[in-house]
């Protein structure tokens, strides 16, 4: 069988800014990935056969960017019962208010797991994606705990450091 993926898309490469952060993220748990500039208005039938094809390779979590009137996450959770992130992306008139209600506004019957906006989303969206793959992993469960746990330790010394510059 092979090895268990993330496939991320996103609706634009303008989106790819924002969203190397969840790449790296994912990178940094060795947690292989899939990129594609796939949109559900541009590109709909490269759309829907990526997921499908994707899905059957062994796809194991779905990430979905877009902006505006965001309608790939929807678009990707209604041709797969695998997880679904979606990530509202930042920008237009907007400012990715539109993109968040687009995502996160789904029906009831298709689920979409929708992140922040930006990129506290995207890196979120690559956690999340970890946490459903760490569900039936151990050492990459060990190792999320592990950065859990090492992000604290670093505020902490932040805390520390400010405490004693600023306090009398
Ligand atoms: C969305 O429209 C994309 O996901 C992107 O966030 C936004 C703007 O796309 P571009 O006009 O920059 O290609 O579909």
């Amino acid at each position: 069988m092979s090895k268990p993926f993330v496939a991320i898309l996103m609706g634009s490469d303008s989106d790819l800014d924002t969203m190397q952060v969840c790449i790296d993220t994912l990178d940094k748990f060795g947690i292989g990935r899939e990129v594609n500039v796939l949109s559900a208005h541009r590109t709909p039938a490269a759309a829907h056969a990526y997921v499908q094809d994707a899905d059957q390779r062994g796809c194991a979590v779905f990430i979905a960017a877009a902006g505006m009137a965001a309608h790939l996450a929807g678009t990707v959770a209604a041709l797969t019962v695998k997880p679904v992130i979606g990530v509202p992306m930042e920008g237009g008139a907007l400012k990715g208010k539109d993109a968040l209600l687009s995502t996160v506004m789904m029906p009831g019957g298709i689920p979409v797991a929708c992140v922040a906006i930006g990129k506290a989303g995207a890196k979120n969206a690559a956690l999340l994606a970890a946490q459903i793959l760490a569900l039936s992993d151990t050492t990459l469960a060990q190792r999320l705990t592990d950065d859990r746990q090492s992000n604290a330790a670093s505020v902490l010394a932040k805390n520390e450091a400010i405490h004693k510059q600023y306090s009398k």
